[in-house]
């Protein structure tokens, strides 16, 4: 069988779609790890005292065309484990698109969480993910997201092939917001009012 030069061989591709598993030849898989995110949550001091093994969220993607090229879509699924770090829930490092303008689709398949939007003038806003919620991330806006729950939280996503990944200027700058387990539910704290955090319970 043919292989393109993204390692994609051509043939049927299916999903396991609750559990966020894509089945066929040439499918993509990355993990991240805690000891992977340093800088990431507020409190350093409680990341440190935490297993860096421990497996915080997973990527399987299917990219049928080489990368970066126009007009390709590409199509994968995050699962984020359920856990926090001095009191912060577990989440992704969160990008802006390196092609500004690139938006994506994501739409929850299992769990709860929060998807954590930011436009390039650091104004943010949060969505609610839960099974079924479909959200529609514009271009020039980072976004991030984050598991509230108890279980894993699983969402699918469609982005351009083209689109890249900025990490640098969310690692340099965050996001404006934080989502915070407060008394065990989600709250969303501006970075500027952040205070002392507790401990995650
Ligand atoms: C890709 C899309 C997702 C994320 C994934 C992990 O554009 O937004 O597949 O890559 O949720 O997040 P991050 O911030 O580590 O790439
Ligand atoms: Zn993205």
């Amino acid at each position: 069988m043919m292989e393109l030069d993204s390692g994609h061989v051509p043939g049927q591709m299916q999903l396991d779609w609750s559990n966020g598993i894509v089945l066929g030849a040439g499918v993509r898989k990355s993990i991240t790890r805690l000891g992977q995110l340093k800088g990431i949550f507020r409190d350093q001091s409680a990341w440190e005292l935490m297993n860096p093994d421990r497996v915080v969220y997973s990527v399987q993607w299917h990219e049928p065309m080489i990368p970066g090229t126009e007009g390709a879509l590409s199509w994968g699924s995050t699962t984020i484990e359920p856990g926090c770090v001095g009191g912060e829930y577990f989440m992704t490092r969160g990008h802006f698109h390196a092609k500004r303008d690139r938006g994506e689709y994501y739409t929850t398949a299992q769990g709860t969480g929060m998807l954590v939007l930011m436009g390039e003038d650091r104004m943010a806003r949060a969505e609610a993910m839960s099974p079924g919620s479909l959200h529609y991330i514009p271009g020039y806006t980072a976004h991030r997201t984050l598991n509230t729950g108890d279980g894993p939280l699983i969402f699918w996503a469609c982005w351009p092939s083209d689109a890249g990944h900025d990490y640098e200027t969310i690692a340099r700058h965050g996001f404006s917001i934080r989502v915070m387990k407060h008394d065990g539910t989600p709250e969303i704290i501006p970075e500027a009012a952040m205070g002392e955090q507790a401990e995650c319970p």
